[in-house]
């Protein structure tokens, strides 16, 4: 009895950074459990690019969002991978020789440097639909089933045409010399907010978010699409523009670092205020919006 009491007790004096941690770990976990059902070469590269690090920034913000309201964890975190999923396939397709052109991802050889382009273009593939399989087939108290397929139509709308791949659309056609804030702002919101946007909605919306809550949300997951693009412009325009490659779209290019600066932080703080105005305390998603003004 004494250490089953232990166990609230503990989770309650956990720290901010050791929840997040665990729930790393947990995804990471799961991650794994769900890409070793084969050892196909297109498995092989399946898990080459999902389990080869990785922050795992949008799961833990799938999660933080759940828990912001009163969720049952383990009923959120097919979602949460499936994000990660998905997140995953884009890397792959963004890397390819037709798109970035890049040899190198977290660290180690890129999908398509490892395994050549045509089975990395399928990896890309087979991690998009596994995603929609995982969220398919988790099992959800049946009040949730309704909000379940709301959040599988909602995710393919915001990592589709309209969304993530219209603002990779945005991206490859994108010309410097007309740029506005404006239009940077769509690109960044489709190609980097959308799925971050998905990610959170996906947490509130299953762990119970009222209507007020979860548009607090939606609003704090826009802010932070920005604010993660905006942060990885700067870090990117501070490097050497690689060889013989145009320069893609860039926000502190464009209107300089010290202003990506200024509306990297007020885009944070934007988002925070949209959850105190809604009056969603969320944590775990206050500490992870932090997180964008560190190093
Ligand atoms: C479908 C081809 C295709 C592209 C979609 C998301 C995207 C558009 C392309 C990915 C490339 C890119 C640089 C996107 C901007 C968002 C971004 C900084 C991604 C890197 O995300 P992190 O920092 O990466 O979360 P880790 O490695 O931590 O998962």
């Amino acid at each position: 009895m004494g250490t089953l009491c232990l166990v609230p007790l503990f989770d309650n004096i956990m720290t901010i950074e050791q929840r997040l941690d665990r729930f790393k770990k947990t995804v990471d976990r799961e991650l794994e459990r769900v890409l070793s059902r084969s050892n196909t070469i297109l498995f092989q590269a399946m898990r080459h690019s999902v389990l080869g690090g990785g922050k795992r920034f949008r799961p833990l913000l799938c999660l933080a969002a759940a828990d912001a309201f009163a969720p049952e964890p383990a009923v959120i975190l097919p979602f949460a991978c499936a994000v990660e999923l998905i997140h995953s396939y884009s890397l792959i397709h963004d890397d390819l020789p037709c798109m970035d052109d890049d040899d190198v991802r977290r660290g180690r050889p890129t999908c398509h440097k490892e395994f050549g382009e045509d089975v990395a273009l399928l990896a890309g593939d087979g991690l998009l639909t596994l995603a929609f399989e995982l969220m398919a087939r988790a099992e959800v108290p049946r009040r949730l089933l309704t909000r379940k397929i709301q959040v599988i139509g909602e995710t393919a709308e915001l990592a589709g045409a309209e969304g993530m791949i219209g603002g990779q659309l945005l991206d490859i056609t994108f010309s410097a010399e007309n740029a506005t804030e404006a239009s940077l702002g769509e690109l960044m919101l489709k190609k980097t907010g959308a799925l971050i946007t998905a990610s959170v909605r996906a947490g509130a919306l299953l762990g119970g978010a009222s209507s007020a809550g979860l548009k607090a949300v939606t609003a704090f997951g826009e802010n932070l699409g920005l604010a993660f693009q905006v942060r990885d412009d700067i870090y990117d325009a501070a490097e050497k523009p690689k060889k013989g490659a145009p320069a893609g779209p860039n926000y502190a290019r464009v209107f300089g670092a010290d202003r990506a600066r200024d509306h990297l932080r007020h885009f944070v703080e934007a988002g925070l205020e949209a959850l105190e105005t809604g009056g969603v305390k969320g944590p775990l998603l206050r500490r992870l919006a932090g997180r964008l003004l560190e190093k």
